[in-house]
């Protein structure tokens, strides 16, 4: 069976939980607790992922595949979920490539230090320069949302998939969501998928 190197607060390891629940994919899943080291120890390292991350997505034979949006391709690809027209490919691709420069550096990380690092920590001064970057990237999708029912096309994608994770949460980064009428709407289509599960 598979497995999945996961941390259950993570939204890239939930990105792959999703896609492989919708896709009626069964897996399993290893805990690590990431702010105390444990995807940095010299087994995981040489073993798991020498980028010290999850999530993972490891084979039965063994393989091990990094990076949240390389999994989300390489399971998708040949399903529902990755449009077989290649203009709508690269355009799936040009939203994920996206969410990891633009959305989730900002919205994630602003998530991080508001719910898990001490309420006391230096981080917290990066929030109003986190907020600024991740208010323009949710945006930009608040724009595509207002004139489309998805990201790519007119059908659920892993751009979606990529992109929901972290915006369904931002609210834990204290991002304002009241903002976003249509990205609100798209949760809700996003949540009406067949086998969706939630994030915790
Ligand atoms: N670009 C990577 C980012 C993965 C990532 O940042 N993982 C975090 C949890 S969300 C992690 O494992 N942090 C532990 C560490 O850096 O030691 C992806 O999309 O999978």
């Amino acid at each position: 069976m598979l497995l999945l190197h996961d941390n259950i607060e993570s939204g890239n390891a939930y990105k792959v939980r999703l896609l492989l629940s919708l896709l009626g994919i069964a897996f399993e899943t290893k805990q690590y607790d990431v702010v105390n080291g444990e995807t940095r120890t010299k087994e995981y390292l040489e073993n798991i992922n020498k980028n010290g991350r999850i999530p993972v997505l490891q084979f039965e034979d063994g393989r091990c595949l990094a990076e949240s949006n390389a999994i989300l391709y390489y399971m998708a690809n040949g399903t529902q979920y990755f449009p077989q027209d290649k203009w709508q490919q690269a355009k799936v691709m040009e939203w994920m490539f996206f969410e990891q420069y633009s959305h989730e550096p900002f919205v994630a990380v602003a998530k991080f230090i508001l719910t898990m690092l001490p309420e006391d920590t230096p981080r917290r001064a990066e929030i109003p320069t986190l907020h600024e970057k991740g208010y323009a990237a949710l945006q930009i999708m608040e724009d595509r949302l207002e004139e489309a029912a998805f990201l790519v096309g007119d059908s659920l994608s892993i751009a979606d998939i990529a992109l929901y994770a972290y915006t369904h949460k931002a609210h834990m980064g204290d991002f304002d969501m009241n903002r976003y009428p249509a990205i609100n709407r798209w949760f809700s289509r996003v949540e009406k998928t067949p086998n969706y599960i939630e994030m915790f």
